[in-house]
């Protein structure tokens, strides 16, 4: 079927597939920059730790500023949408041998990072990064009950804040940083209050950081285990929510990847935005024990686009990607995982929503359940053609070819 044959179709249910291409084309995805490297960064020859894990030993991972930036510039080339870039302070480029430790992070250490957003007309999100270091004690870092430790991390907090703001004002773009860490406890706890209290404590010191609310948007990401944190976490879901509720220079951010397997983030979004003028997301897919598989264009991923659109919300959902795959070509995981979130976003754009919503409304729950399986069937490979040719990009997997090319001539030779 060409595009015109396919409109034809979606206009048949009241669909305007050039609004809808049109209207994507002005959406933000965050783009993360830790699945170019397995999240290891440049600061720390340590390992990633903090509850987190990569798993694979695909060859050809980025070891250095220039080759992770190429990396994404290859990747980046194969995806149709309007992209940010999403950087961890563990990704700090430091010159001629100089070093500053996590609370001494400095704007120049991230300059490379701005000039590469300047160089691609995008904006930054940044995350300070409460793992890989050695100065986690017992596996805590915020909530730790050792007050050097706690208060390096505060200091890394407030210094992310300023880089965050910093980004703002180079690329004119607001930056979402976003705090997460991996604090928690193996086994049962002896005081959990005591931990959450002094994790509230060290939030609100980094958000007393003055900053400007326009430019930075601070989020607190919850999460329900880690590895190594089976059985009890600072940043629980009804902390994070509390604290951004608490706290009006805060917004909560919620990760697909962290709640018990039968609770959906498509659901807790119409809810948080109830409440809260701004929410974040990672987007990411859950497998078992994994919060952190590649995205596709599953069910999930589209109930959670489809959400975001029928609240008319995208302007007010700040969305990142949030995976890491190491067995696997990782330029070809950034393109699968940000194609799939943008043919989500697509595929919301062009549901019958305002005729489900009447269906509902009136009580004709049968056609609303025949209407929603019909629309399942609608082309929308036409659409998402026409969307890709008209942003430059392969629509079909021919994209995956430079891939094994750059593979042969780049990433081979590392
Ligand atoms: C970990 C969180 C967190 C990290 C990044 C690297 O479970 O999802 O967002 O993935 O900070
Ligand atoms: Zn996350």
């Amino acid at each position: 079927m060409s595009y015109e044959s396919a409109k034809a179709a979606y206009s048949a249910f009241g669909i305007d597939t050039d609004a809808a291409i049109a209207k994507l084309k002005t959406v933000p995805v965050s783009l993360h920059c830790w699945q170019g490297d397995d999240v290891i960064g440049f600061d720390n020859d340590g390992g990633l730790t903090g509850g987190i894990q990569t798993t694979g030993d695909y060859p050809g991972k980025a070891r250095n500023p220039e080759e992770l930036f190429a990396d994404m510039e290859k990747a980046m080339s194969l995806m149709p949408g309007k992209k940010k870039i999403n950087v961890h302070a563990n990704y700090a480029i430091f010159e001629d041998g100089e070093f500053a430790d996590r609370d001494k992070l400095e704007p120049k250490h991230f300059k490379k990072w701005v000039d590469f957003a300047k160089k691609h007309n995008i904006g930054l999100d940044f995350n300070p990064t409460f793992f890989s270091h050695p100065n986690i004690k017992n596996g805590l870092t915020l909530s730790s009950p050792d007050d050097d430790v706690r208060n390096f991390w505060i200091e890394h907090g407030k210094a992310c804040i300023r880089i965050s703001e910093y980004f703002a004002r180079e690329t004119g773009v607001t930056c979402v940083m976003n705090i997460w860490t991996g604090d928690g406890m193996k086994d049962i706890p002896g005081d959990r209050y005591g931990l959450r209290m002094r994790y509230k404590d060290s939030i609100e010191q980094i958000l007393s950081e003055p900053f400007d609310f326009n430019l930075v948007k601070p989020c607190v990401e919850s999460k329900v285990f880690g590895i190594g944190v089976e059985a009890f976490t600072s940043g629980s879901n009804e902390f994070a929510l509390s604290i951004a509720a608490a706290n009006d220079n805060c917004i909560p951010l919620m990760d697909n990847g962290h709640y018990h397997p039968t609770e959906v983030v498509s659901d807790k979004i119409p809810a948080l935005l109830c409440f809260f003028p701004e929410i974040a997301l990672h987007i990411t897919r859950p497998i078992r024990w994994d919060s952190d598989h590649v995205v596709l264009f599953d069910d999930e991923t589209r109930e959670m686009a489809k959400e975001i659109v029928r609240a008319d919300a995208l302007d007010r959902v700040y969305q990142a990607l949030d995976f890491f795959d190491a067995s696997i070509n990782r330029i070809s995981a950034w393109t699968v995982g940000f194609r799939s979130w943008q043919k989500a976003l697509l595929f919301a754009l062009l549901q019958p929503s305002a005729r489900m919503k009447e269906l509902q409304d009136n009580g004709e729950f049968t056609e609303l359940m025949v209407l929603q399986e019909q629309a399942k069937l609608l082309p929308f490979g036409d659409i998402w053609a026409e969307y890709c040719r008209q942003e430059g990009v392969a629509a079909d997997m021919s994209w995956f070819d430079e891939i094994k090319k750059y593979e042969a001539e780049v990433l081979s030779k590392r």
